[in-house]
């Protein structure tokens, strides 16, 4: 406790967190990776308090569906208003937990903002269907009902806009929702359950328990996985965890939602207009410190301009590791630190053994390292290849981009496919073929025109393909996986009842 109430940063946290010491104790530290210190150390639930937990959203379930469903959206009305408030403060703490820079920080809150809003108009929504009946008299529905308790489990990248995706869809379609965050993450998480809960304060509507956190690591978040009374999990992060994830939830018959890794890349045409593309690249790139699902791993480059965007790329890169890494609270820094050492390492593994095959590497290593000791600050690497190799298909959630070349349109593709996620995709072009002809061959769940991999609004549904999982949250109909889809028949005639497919049936 001692080093929570000495951090620069206690303010802001206990500010955030009016009842942190309720939730301090001695199992989860929590560092910020802007310096590396400590700012809070947490306790852990116990498997009994899960098991309580989940009892108790099972019950807040009960009440909460019975509500109308505008009703539930004023709800979620009243949260993106609160979230308005104290965006800036929430925007620091994301900052501070996960290293995001500032105004990385307020676009993901923004990002909260903005799915409630779409959520509110949602609640008068929740649209099912009439259906013609091959029989007389009859009518045929499609309803959609509430769902049950829904178990998300969110990663560090996106801390808080993940939670939100998914809570204020469950909420205004009449679900219950228990939150284990990313252990890396977990003051984001109560700061947003004590937001929450100055909303519930005055909207008697809400039962008890409408949201609940659970802090821990791998260890909790596999009880609530494991539990049958949790109809849904929601899960963020990379493959390998979504892989055991879906395993379990599927062996007690129950839904999955996974959104995991990307290894996205980006097609430049010799018909691209560089000066779209160029940014494109970089904000994909190195932004959020290489730290999305959505960030730019991989750029597939015709080879007649293969020198010249390299060389561009090349420049921006010299340009941001002399001026633009530091402190993610500073305005003037476009890149922040990795979320800890283990991800740096990370990153120096997947530089090694790229090595042997590269052609150029710009960058890699660590930054800033007297400034910070405990902190983990890089140098974002530029990788050029002459050919695509396995060392590729590897996810490294680091800033690390391979420029590899191509000959034809065919050929790109055929790179772009050769991994096995399939989250995020675009052509930088200026030629309506190549584009149309880009759509329909990239094998992702996003696929942008002049637009790149990162930084999806919240509008579209999104998730991806392969080992991203298959998923699709926030806009759209992404609504659909937080409530059951029930298909009714109903018979208004008189006359003795017709069986369908005309069969006969007179006793
Ligand atoms: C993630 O990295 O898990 O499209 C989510 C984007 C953001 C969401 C990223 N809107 O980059």
């Amino acid at each position: 406790m001692s080093t929570t109430l000495s951090s620069p940063y206690a303010e802001l946290i206990s500010r955030l967190i009016p009842n942190l010491k309720s939730a301090s104790g001695p199992d989860l530290k929590v560092f910020t990776p802007v310096d590396g210190s400590e700012i809070a150390s947490l306790r852990v639930d116990t498997a009994k308090e899960i098991d309580e937990k989940i009892a108790r959203s099972v019950q807040a379930f009960k009440e909460w569906s019975l509500v109308p469903g505008p009703i539930r959206g004023e709800l979620v009305r009243r949260l993106g208003e609160a979230l308005r408030q104290k965006k800036e403060d929430l925007a620091k703490l994301v900052t501070l937990e996960c290293g995001k820079i500032l105004e990385e920080g307020r676009g993901e809150v923004q990002e909260m903002i903005d799915i409630c809003d779409f959520a509110v108009g949602l609640s008068r929504q929740l649209y099912g269907l009439t259906i013609q009946s091959e029989r007389k008299n009859h009518v045929m529905q499609e309803n959609y009902l509430p769902l049950g308790p829904v178990g998300i489990i969110s990663a560090f990248n996106f801390p808080v806009a993940v939670w939100s995706w998914n809570a204020a869809l469950a909420f205004v379609c009449g679900d219950s929702t228990i939150w284990k965050p990313s252990e890396k993450t977990p003051l984001t998480a109560l700061a947003v359950q004590a937001i929450l809960e100055g909303v519930l304060k005055d909207f008697p509507q809400a039962p008890a328990n409408l949201s609940q956190v659970i802090i821990g690591d791998a260890k909790q978040g596999s009880q609530l996985v494991d539990d049958r009374r949790v109809p849904l999990i929601s899960a963020t992060g990379s493959t390998r965890m979504g892989l055991a994830i879906g395993q379990r939830v599927a062996a007690r018959f129950g839904k999955s939602l996974l959104e995991l890794g990307g290894n996205n890349a980006m097609i430049i045409t010799p018909n691209a207009d560089l000066g779209v593309a160029i940014p494109s690249i970089l904000f994909g790139a190195v932004g959020t410190c290489g730290q999305r699902c959505t960030s730019t791993r991989r750029v597939i480059v015709h080879r007649s301009i293969i020198d010249e965007v390299f060389n561009k790329l090349k420049n921006a890169y010299t340009s941001i590791h002399q001026n633009k890494i530091g402190s993610p609270l500073d305005p003037h820094t476009l890149v922040g630190p990795l979320i800890d050492g283990d991800a740096r390492q990370m990153m120096e593994r997947a530089l090694e053994l790229i090595k042997p095959e590269a052609k150029e590497i710009v960058g890699g290593g660590r930054a800033l390292q007297d400034k910070y000791p405990n902190a983990s600050y890089v140098y974002p690497a530029l990788v050029r290849l002459n050919k695509q190799t396995e060392a590729v298909y590897t996810e490294t959630f680091a800033p690390i981009t391979y420029v590899i070349p191509y000959d034809t349109l065919e050929e790109a593709l055929e790179i772009h496919n050769a991994v096995p996620q399939g989250l995020s995709s675009a052509i930088m072009t200026t030629d309506v073929r190549e584009a149309e002809y880009f759509k329909r061959h990239t094998d992702c769940g996003i696929a942008n025109v002049n637009i790149g991999t990162s930084g999806a609004e919240i509008g579209g549904a999104f998730g991806g393909e392969k080992e991203t999982g298959g998923g699709r949250e926030s806009g759209s109909d992404a609504w659909k996986a937080y409530m059951r889809r029930q298909t009714s028949t109903t018979y208004y005639g008189t006359e003795r009842p017709a069986l369908a497919q005309g069969i006969t049936f007179d006793v």
